[in-house]
């Protein structure tokens, strides 16, 4: 059998069937094995590819694109060490279920465990983070091998974008010589038709099972609903709706997407992070029934809170997980969430039980107040610049912000708002690496896109910025530059005075202003507010990457955010008619 002909027919109907069930989008890194389908991406014109050289990266800008897109991306990549490069990346999709197909080149069998050059165990290498691993069979040309290879790739994709979505790698076993015959490539195209369709049904309920939660809901008179990272858009509405008949109110992490958009919040509360904190408020909200969507919210005083809780403790998830790190669920509920809300909606009668609401959102909008006086702060602090990048924000626009410190701080400080902000992090993992990328995958397909990052994040994934030079990314970041980690400082360790700042803190002293020039950035450190307001309001008119740093100080920031909680606790005791304490 002719070799060309093989690969040809063989990769060129791979690439033909993953156009076919919707992946267009392609991150490709620089190699020799994978040249046969690095050329049939390019010769295929619904497919837009990305090239970006460090593997690392590239996976980072894959699920930043699937994240923006809500679509799966594919990665290609050769042997060896190259694969390897990914593996972040991977486990951060398979954690927070984003749909991703990864596509390895190899050295077929022969090859393998005799010394060939760039040659690795690629089998399975990204262990239990991926959702199928799918080793490809030697390229052939015959009815049955063209099949073949449509059919898996139909699998494939059907497997990343099933609940729960989440990675699938491919590894294909590549003999040389590698390059295709370009010119036959395209009579393995344009099938139009997939070669097999794949149906399935949204998860749902039995009624027994809908009358016997909403027996539970009708009995409860002081019920709350908690909400993660929501994954589809449609939830935003079937949750508010659900929450507006209980009379319940939402605690609504950033990523839920629920603080901000136009529609009603009048049941969101967004401030627990910062009241449920203190011991007397906590016991006064203390919930006969907690109805949980979505992974475990950012707040770790709203985990310790739910983790004292004895209340009935149902999760929904439709990707049939184990959201339970405080191990409180009394119900895993293994349904489509927005399905769930419908169906529960048509079962119950309207809430009447409206002081417990009017309870929580007292004490939310007194925490508020105190925590809306950081407004008028002179200084330069981490907590002002996100509460400033939140207001300046444009209408739909995106916001990315990185670990640890940002979303912590994005968690106290973003507030209901009418204004439409899509929220992004990554939360699977919580990896501080990989956050550039991301951002850059993001703003690649949005309109306006800004990044709040530490320094430390900023610094891991430097190389990400590429990508975002060379596609001409609409991308703002905010650099908060405390020299070091500023999380360390906010745990135990921070009384370890002689080894702290060399473990934890970690100074790095970089001047990213150099960083900025490399990679063509507009660049500018702030010194005041008003130039960082003035820098951030014209990023949104400036095209290309910019860069605005603040420099902020650690220990400042544990102080400040000390005596933000007694102002909190002081407000609500006032509003409560308390005692202070
Ligand atoms: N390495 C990875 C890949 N991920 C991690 N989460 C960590 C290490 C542990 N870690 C969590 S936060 C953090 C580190 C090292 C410091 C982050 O510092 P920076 O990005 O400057 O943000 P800050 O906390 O100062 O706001």
């Amino acid at each position: 059998m002719n070799h060309i002909e093989s690969l040809t027919a063989y990769l060129s109907s791979f690439v033909d069937e993953l156009v076919i069930n919707g992946v267009r989008d392609v991150v490709v890194s620089p190699g020799s094995r994978s040249t046969p389908l690095a050329l049939l991406f390019a010769e295929n014109p619904e497919m837009r590819i990305y090239l970006d050289i460090d593997e690392r990266s590239a996976g980072f800008l894959a699920l930043g694109l699937a994240k923006a897109k809500k679509k799966p991306v594919a990665l290609l990549c050769t042997s060896g060490t190259a694969t390897a490069n990914y593996y972040p990346a991977v486990v951060e999709a398979f954690c927070a279920r984003i749909p991703l197909l990864v596509l390895t080149a190899d050295r077929p069998r022969e090859l393998q465990s005799v010394g060939a050059p760039q040659t690795i165990g690629q089998s399975e290498l990204y262990g239990s983070h991926v959702k199928r691993f799918i080793e490809m069979e030697i390229p052939e040309n015959n009815t049955f091998m063209l099949r073949y290879t449509r059919t898996v790739c139909a699998r494939a994709v059907f497997a990343a974008t099933t609940r729960p979505f989440g990675p699938v790698h491919l590894n294909f076993p590549l003999r040389e010589p590698l390059l295709p015959d370009m010119k036959e490539a395209v009579n393995y195209r344009a099938q139009e038709k997939k070669a097999v369709s794949i149906t399935s049904g949204t998860l749902a309920l039995s009624s027994s099972a809908n009358h016997s939660i909403a027996e539970t809901i009708r009995r409860a008179q002081k019920g709350i609903i908690v909400c993660g990272q929501l994954e589809f858009s449609g939830m935003k509405e079937a949750i508010t709706t659900f929450a507006e008949r209980l009379g319940f109110p939402v605690l609504a992490d950033p990523l839920s997407q629920l603080r901000r958009g136009s529609y009603t919040f009048s049941n969101i509360i967004e401030c627990y992070d910062s009241f449920l904190r203190d011991e007397q408020t906590a016991l006064l909200l203390q919930p006969d029934l907690v109805i949980r969507f979505g992974p475990m919210p950012v707040s770790k005083a709203l985990m310790l809170w739910l983790k004292q809780q004895k209340s009935p403790h149902l999760v929904v998830d439709g990707g049939q997980g184990w959201r339970d790190p405080s191990a409180a669920a009394t119900e895993m509920v293994y349904c489509d969430e927005e399905r769930f809300c419908y169906d529960l909606i048509d079962l119950l009668p309207e809430n009447k039980h409206r002081d417990w609401l009017a309870l929580w959102r007292k004490i939310n909008e007194a925490a508020k107040t105190a925590l809306l006086s950081i407004r008028d702060e002179q200084v330069l602090s981490e907590e002002k610049a996100v509460v400033l990048t939140s207001d300046l924000m444009p209408d739909h626009s995106c916001l990315f912000v990185g670990n640890s410190m940002p979303i912590r701080e994005l968690d106290t400080f973003l507030f209901t708002g009418s204004r439409d902000i899509a929220v992004y992090a990554n939360r699977g993992a919580n990896g501080i690496d990989g956050v550039v990328s991301t951002a850059v995958g993001v703003s690649l397909v949005s309109k306006h896109t800004v990044l709040v990052i530490g320094d430390l994040s900023f610094f891991h994934d430097m190389n990400g910025l590429l990508a975002a030079k060379q596609y001409q990314a609409n991308l703002t970041i905010v650099l908060i530059n405390n020299d070091g980690g500023g999380i360390f400082s906010f745990l135990p360790q921070a009384s370890e005075k002689e080894n702290f700042e060399t473990l934890f803190g970690t100074p790095h002293g970089l001047d990213f202003s150099n960083t900025a020039r490399l990679y063509g950035a507009d660049y500018k450190n702030v010194g005041s507010w008003s130039e960082f307001a003035s820098a951030f309001t014209h990023s949104f008119s400036k095209p290309g990457l910019k860069i605005i740093e603040i420099r902020t100080n650690r220990e400042e920031n544990v102080r400040k955010r000390r005596q933000l909680r007694l102002l909190v606790n002081e407000q609500i005791s006032e509003v409560l008619g308390r005692d202070r304490q």
